[in-house]
């Protein structure tokens, strides 16, 4: 399943099902659960294993209260499960086991980073109280251990996409992980704070934003840049390119 361009919450009903992998990267162990609400963000991907029920049929709803949202879905046949408020909200953060691959808090990081995610007069959405192309870039050399916390100051989800990598979901405000859970967006809303890390080896110029892409095109937009790569292309109006 994926979202649009904006996040949605899909309440799965009907039978018992595993959450195989998120934005394509496989979740060790994943265990078998049920009636569960996902927050997709814009951009991210989940694959979903399901054990259909002979007699009835599985139903996901997207409960965003958003004119755009997902239409419904069924999966076999039979009679229509009951549908009303999902048992739980899926917490990607305990789901799972860890098989630990040298990437963890206790690391040594390179590069480290603190992201403020936060919003300002005439709906500009910040990073670090500045928009694109205002906010600086996070500079790295190729093989830096990168690490990065993001903080959502302001309201709303915002899904953070990074182009290029996939990085590791380290902690949720504080807390540490207990299962190895590898992403390319990462959801994160009002108040909450995650560290996230990953290893650069795709040298280049790459985006990092909000996925939410209204978000992205009022400022929510930086990058990521390697050392010593450079493009002829600039930002801006004044290069002929329009932003979308
Ligand atoms: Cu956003």
């Amino acid at each position: 399943m994926n979202a649009d361009s904006r996040t949605q919450n899909v309440d799965v009903y009907g039978g018992s099902f595993k959450v195989v992998s998120i934005d394509g990267s496989d979740i060790p162990g994943p265990g078998v659960i049920q009636d569960q609400t996902l927050l997709i963000g814009a951009g991210q991907r989940y694959d979903l294993l399901f054990q259909v029920p002979s007699d009835q049929r599985i139903l996901l709803q997207s409960s965003s209260a958003d004119s755009r949202s997902l239409p419904d879905i069924h999966i076999g046949q039979g009679s229509m499960p009951e549908r009303g408020q999902a048992k739980g909200k899926f917490d990607f953060t305990a789901y799972g086991s860890s098989k630990p691959d040298g990437l963890s808090l206790d690391s040594e990081f390179d590069v480290v980073e603190h992201l403020s995610l936060s919003q300002k007069a005439f709906a500009a959405y910040t990073i670090n109280g500045e928009i694109f192309h205002h906010i600086p870039p996070i500079m790295v050399e190729e093989g830096d251990l990168v690490k990065i916390s993001m903080t959502n100051n302001g309201g709303g989800t915002h899904p953070m996409h990074l182009h290029g990598h996939i990085f590791k979901v380290l902690s949720k405000n504080g807390i540490p992980l207990t299962s190895d859970i590898y992403m390319d967006t990462l959801p994160i809303e009002g108040g909450e704070t995650f560290e996230i890390a990953f290893v650069a080896d795709n040298p280049g110029l790459w985006m990092k934003h909000c996925h939410n892409l209204n978000h992205a095109a009022s400022g929510m937009t930086m990058m990521v840049n390697y050392y010593g790569i450079t493009t002829p292309y600039t930002v801006g109006t004044l290069s002929g390119n329009i932003p979308d």
